[in-house]
């Protein structure tokens, strides 16, 4: 396999920083933004290799830093199905990223080109033709990130560039588009559906059938940014409108019909989705009218295009969890006012709110968790969704597999509430793809981080059985039944939140949208919500810097510390102290994305649950 001529060339003139391993993370790689030169070049190799290795569907990378500081920047790649990179590719990420001699370069990038284009010199199988590898780049508004976006084109040009390409073999070269700022979950959806478009996501087959996702069904218009915001805004109107004349039985005891205020507080931690919530909300309102679906928004801690200096400081949805308080911009005089914080990439999403009292309270990812799980469920149920086809006799719509994915920093309150009312939850390692992975074995699959990030993915056979029962109930000879009115709405429910919340990954813009459409059906304000479900257990985290986080490591769900030994036989003495026992619960681990050790503490009380971190931060040191 031949190299493109000046490729090594070109890499070697842009090298690694010096004394560092670069790693690819569970967001990525991501640090400095000074360290990330070599990086992002590479990066632009290794998408259009990968491209041309999926058939040349069109692979994503996203560049941001997501809710970390703003001297920091990041870069991830998106696989052609919108979700994230294959784990082998995560290995050769990482030996191209750290590849320092011209030989150690040449060896990795033939390996690529081998396994993105095999060739078969023997005329009995001839090498098939190269495919044209398409990728397409985004970014967040960083202030270097529209430098090291330009750097990570260059990268994927000197592969799929003109004539030297190896991109296309003798047809037309690949493509390289810079679509310019995004949130990340709008370039997944983009990368995503431009592949459903063309083929099958997973195969890269070609396929008939047109415009259509095979999963969320619908027809053309679902493509790019535009078709993002015309999808999230009509489903969400699809969901508000299915609101019942009379009470419906998802609805508590405290209900009131004419409940939430359409007033919502945004918080974009001066990141992009300030830029892109807009678009979003005058869609929804011109479609709204005076109806109770209108939202009326107001943003706060703005961004200015390209120069967010001030990006996740004291503000947006990591500062606000993490640190259980509130954002700047927020106040005592906001009693009763419903707020929403976002991350700096607009893929996590908190609410909070300070009650009539002027205490301010949290809802965070595991409540959000809760009140889609409860939802889903419910409407499950009223749905009259036939059983799956398991071959069996007597089957009920109970034989679908739903599940709620968590992790150990969801709150103990919220994992026995979900159990008590019969919704299994599982667990999964801290970290995006873990938890996905995990809820793709499910029809249903809800995951939230405590953080905020989530979503709920349907599986394709869910999917396709939610679309033809709703084609079913439509078509039949139409009968007042109150049962098959409730069947049709519970179907319609189901329908709209397979298409409203992101399939591909967790998204703040539509999971805002989910979750404001579920608090009008319910006639629920913000804290009918709080109190409606379950009350937290108080809990603290804790960063703590360490020489080298490398030296712990924690068993397959992250509960407990495997080493250094000792670590966690000290932990479970504090966690037998008659003050912490039963409920107290304390766990350590080494972050994924960030130099540093995190503690995990949640007791009866917000004091016994400090005091026990405190106490188990001095044992990790
Ligand atoms: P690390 O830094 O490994 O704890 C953080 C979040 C994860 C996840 C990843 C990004 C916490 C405690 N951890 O991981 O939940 O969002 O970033 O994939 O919030
Ligand atoms: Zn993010």
């Amino acid at each position: 396999q031949e190299l493109p001529p000046g490729l090594i060339a070109e890499l070697m003139a842009v090298p690694p920083p010096n004394g560092k391993k670069l790693a690819y993370g569970t967001a990525g790689f991501r640090d400095k933004a000074t360290l990330l030169d070599s990086t992002f070049q590479r990066m632009g190799v290794l998408a259009a290799l990968r491209s041309i290795a999926c058939g040349g569907q069109v692979i994503g990378l996203m560049v941001t830093a997501s809710h970390n500081a703003v001297e920091d920047n990041g870069i991830k790649m998106i696989d052609p199905a919108g979700s994230m990179l294959a784990i082998e590719w995560e290995g050769h990420a990482a030996t191209l990223a750290n590849a320092r001699t011209e030989e150690e370069l040449k060896a990795i990038l033939i390996a690529l080109l081998a396994i993105a284009a095999p060739s078969f010199p023997s005329p009995s199988t001839p090498t098939p033709p190269r495919p044209r590898p398409r990728v397409w780049i985004a970014r967040d508004t960083r202030p270097h990130s529209h430098r090291l976006s330009n750097l990570a084109v260059e990268g994927a040009l000197l592969v799929v560039g003109g004539k030297g390409g190896v991109g296309a073999s003798g047809g037309e070269p690949g493509e390289v588009v810079d679509v310019g700022l995004m949130t990340t979950p709008q370039l997944h959806h983009c990368v995503r559906m431009e592949n459903c478009r063309l083929g099958d996501v997973r195969t890269g087959k070609e396929r008939s059938g047109g415009d259509a996702c095979p999963v969320i069904g619908g027809g053309p218009g679902w493509q790019g940014e535009e078709g993002y915001v015309r999808l999230l805004a009509s489903s969400y109107l699809a969901l508000c409108s299915t609101a019942h004349p009379t009470a419906h039985s998802t609805a508590g005891p405290t209900a009131h019909p004419s409940l939430p205020s359409s007033d919502l507080w945004l918080d974009c931690a001066h990141g992009i989705g300030a830029l892109k919530f807009p678009a979003l909300a005058a869609a929804v309102n011109k479609g709204a009218g005076a109806s109770a679906a209108r939202l009326t928004v107001t943003l706060v801690n703005t961004a200015e295009e390209e120069n967010t200096l001030y990006l996740n400081d004291k503000c947006g949805a990591e500062y606000v969890q993490k640190g259980q308080q509130p954002p700047k911009g927020m106040d005592g005089r906001d009693k009763g006012r419903r707020w929403a914080s976002f991350d700096g990439d607009a893929d996590r999403l908190v609410y909070h709110f300070y009650d009539q009292e002027g205490k301010w309270h949290l809802l965070d990812g595991d409540k959000m968790a809760v009140l889609a799980a409860d939802f889903l469920m419910d409407a499950l149920k009223e749905s009259g969704l036939p059983p799956p086809e398991t071959g069996d006799e007597g089957g009920q719509a109970g034989d679908w597999k739903v599940a709620v994915v968590q992790t150990a920093y969801a709150n103990g309150a919220s994992t026995r509430y979900l159990r008590d009312k019969g919704i299994p939850v599982v667990f999964a390692k801290t970290g995006v793809k873990y938890v996905h992975h995990e809820a793709e074995k499910y029809d249903i699959g809800i995951y939230f981080e405590a953080n905020g990030h989530g979503t709920v993915i349907f599986g394709e056979t869910m999917a396709k059985a939610i679309l033809s029962h709703r084609e079913k109930l439509e078509k039949e000879v139409v009968s007042e039944s109150e049962g098959s009115e409730k069947e049709k709405i519970a179907t319609t429910r189901l329908v709209c939140a397979l298409q409203l919340i992101n399939q591909a990954v967790g998204d703040a813009m539509s999971d805002l949208l989910f979750v404001e459409a579920v608090l009008r059906l319910k006639g629920w304000d913000i804290a009918d919500w709080h109190k409606g479900l379950y009350t937290d257990l108080p809990s603290k985290q804790l960063k703590l810097q360490v020489q080298d986080r490398t030296v712990m490591s924690c068993n397959k769900d992250e509960t407990r510390a495997m080493t250094p030994g000792g670590l966690q036989e000290a932990l479970d003495v504090l966690m037998a102290s008659p003050a912490v026992a039963p409920h107290g619960r304390v766990f350590v681990r080494p972050s994924g994305t960030e130099d540093v050790v995190r503690v995990y503490a949640e007791a009866a009380t917000p004091e016994i649950a400090a005091q026990l971190a405190l106490d188990a931060s001095k044992i990790v040191y």
